[in-house]
């Protein structure tokens, strides 16, 4: 056992050393459980998903801030459909890029199967199944679970107790074809993408423990990145003026 994980872990870091485009993702279990429940909700190529939980996962810089893709309305609206749930009790929900303090719930995982309409509109309040349902600062979100333990889990890794990534972010490829629960067959689009939670606060995760579809979203910088954005471009503009 404790030589399959090093394994894994040194195949990890020569991945790493030799592509920094490959996003790697250390998996406890090597991905085989949040793999097979891909494959399970998969019905073309027939329990078979194209993706690789490995290395088809976004990189953790990518998927702490999201925002609504669907333009031309000014009603932004996003469906988040649930996949799976390991454990009751963890709640599932949806936070201000601005305030993380300031989240609205979604699913309470009393449910195996549901979806949610989260609408944002101009003024950036959030109606949620076209009910009221909180206000944020922008139209920027993240994602969070929280957990009957009392600690929550955020897909910015920097606001987690523990320094550690709990959300895997995997892209639709616009060929498998889905089926989750009661809902549909629907095409996997590029537009939607599928978060993996882990629960635990564990060293070697498998993030299986809360897994949903979004629909109509796309990700966003994080805040640190587009302020040191905006302060490497304030410093070009000085030394431009200064060699002026
Ligand atoms: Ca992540
Ligand atoms: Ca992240
Ligand atoms: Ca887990």
């Amino acid at each position: 056992m404790k030589k399959a994980t090093m394994v894994i872990l040194c195949g990890a870091t020569v991945l790493l050393l030799s592509s920094n485009a490959t996003a790697v993702v250390v998996f406890g279990d090597g991905g085989a459980a949040l793999q097979g429940m891909l494959h399970s909700v998969t019905v073309d190529p027939v329990g078979n998903s194209s993706i690789d939980v490995l290395t088809d996962a976004m990189d953790d810089a990518d998927d702490s801030y999201w925002a609504v893709s669907a333009s031309g309305s000014s009603i932004a609206t996003l469906v988040i459909e649930l996949a799976a749930v390991q454990q009751s009790g963890n709640i599932f929900g949806i936070f201000d890029l601005g305030n993380s303090f300031n989240r609205i719930p979604l699913f309470d995982g009393s449910g195996f199967f549901g979806s949610k309409t989260v609408t944002i509109l101009d003024d950036f309040s959030v109606w949620v199944n076209y009910m009221p349902a909180g206000n944020f600062s922008s139209n920027g979100f993240g994602y969070y679970l929280d957990t009957p333990a009392g600690v929550a889990w955020y897909s910015d890794t920097a606001l987690n107790v523990d320094g550690m990534d709990h959300m895997m972010a995997y892209q639709g490829n616009d060929s498998d074809l889905l089926k989750l629960g009661m809902f549909p067959v629907g095409l996997f689009q590029a537009n939607e993408y599928i978060l993996a939670f882990e629960d635990q606060r564990a060293d070697l995760p498998n993030y299986d423990d809360f897994v949903v579809l979004v629909e109509s979203v796309t990700p966003v910088p994080e805040p640190t990145t587009i302020v040191l954005l905006g302060l490497g471009g304030l410093l070009l503009q000085k030394r431009r003026k200064m060699n002026h």
